[in-house]
């Protein structure tokens, strides 16, 4: 299904069909269920120099309704379609991770830039057919939407690893709570779907890689759907002999929460208590918890899409690439197993390609 709507596109006639110039960018979303909707909204009330040129969609009557409110955007059902629309520069992928392969190495035929919600893909083998795809187009195009990486509170936590003032970090302690689950969720997708933001961030703030996984799993709490084990705790190694800790727990009921401290030699910093503003009345003191990664992560979620955008607008790909969105599949994979199997696994990679370093 196609639906066009030109009327009175904003960048019309002034859109340039290509990214690297200084026309509005005009993007394709695809996928519009939770994190796609928001990021349709980001863009077309928040962003500078991008416009939602086309939704995508396997539920037709939603595309429709979405675009039917955005003044000149276009409907489709089918993500090939929308990437061939000329009025598209670049594409945002937030649609369920298997989706991910096709439309990456579709986007990357049409040479479009690309921002990607993690993960980049659900295993280490369809992930490196991507790395080889966007090597064989000879320049960078895909970036991992990786928000951590652009939340204030982590980029002070990374300032201060790289300054060395605390010594080498010994170990992080995180911990990562969501309120409830959709139905669907699964144990894989506690690793493939939430686990992996640690992953990545772990990787980023050491600068070392993952190289084996452990998983253990408490009496699953009364509130856990009956095929989830949750929560779960996670252990890491890493390449430069740090331990990293993730108590993953994504039905807590309370709030949503996402922490880190790491301990290094001769001090220790934390993020993610959520500080921001305590009360007092009545003899007691307290805050709030927010609810979902939308509010938690707004700020970093606003960051992350405008630089891409302005990197894609200078022909430049901006964030964690997608040797990233690599590596975090190849440590999800060992977690999966590690999951099932209650062993500790070693996470198999590949060298990292010059292209990428
Ligand atoms: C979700 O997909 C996210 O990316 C959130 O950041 C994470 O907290 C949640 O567990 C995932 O399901």
């Amino acid at each position: 299904m196609t639906q066009h709507n030109t009327a009175g596109a904003p960048g019309g006639p002034g859109t340039t069909g290509a990214a690297g110039t200084a026309g509005t960018l005009g993007v394709a979303v695809i996928g519009t269920g939770r994190m796609g909707a928001d990021h349709v909204r980001r863009i077309n009330e928040l962003i500078s120099g991008a416009r939602v040129a086309a939704v995508v969609d396997i539920d037709a009557e939603r595309v429709k309704a979405l675009a039917g409110a955005i003044e000149g955007c276009a409907a489709y059902t089918d993500p090939a379609a929308a990437m061939a629309d000329p009025a598209v520069d670049a594409v945002l992928i937030a649609s369920p991770g298997p989706a991910h392969e096709a439309a990456l190495l579709q986007a990357l035929e049409h040479d479009l830039p690309v921002l990607c919600e993690k993960p980049l893909t659900p295993d280490a083998a369809s992930a490196l057919r991507v790395l080889e795809a966007e090597q064989r187009l000879g320049h960078r195009r895909i970036s991992v939407g990786f928000m951590r990486r652009y939340d204030s509170e982590y980029l002070r936590l990374k300032s201060l690893l790289d300054a060395g003032g605390f010594g080498r970090p010994l170990m992080l302690h995180c911990k990562h709570r969501n309120m409830a689950t959709p139905p669907g969720f699964t144990n894989q997708m506690m690793i493939n779907d939430s686990v992996v933001h640690e992953f990545d961030t772990t990787r980023w703030l050491l600068g070392q890689e993952i190289t084996a996984v452990s998983v253990l799993r408490p009496t699953p709490s009364s509130h856990a759907p009956e095929a989830l084990s949750d929560p779960q705790l996670v252990l890491m190694e890493t390449s430069g002999g740090a331990i990293v800790d993730v108590e993953i727990f994504v039905n807590c009921t309370f709030g949503y929460q996402v922490r880190c401290e790491a301990v290094c030699e001769t001090g220790s910093a934390r993020v993610g208590d959520g500080h921001a503003m305590v009360t007092q009345s009545a003899g007691r003191w307290g805050g709030e918890i927010t609810p979902g990664f939308e509010a938690r992560f707004e700020e970093a979620y606003d960051r992350e899409v405008q630089r891409w955008v302005d990197a894609a607008r200078r022909g430049e790909a901006e964030g964690p690439s997608a040797w990233d969105g690599y590596a975090t599949a190849a440590a999800c994979e060992a977690g999966v197993r590690a999951q099932a199997t209650g062993e500790r696994v070693l996470v198999e990679m590949i060298e990292q390609p010059a292209f990428y370093r």
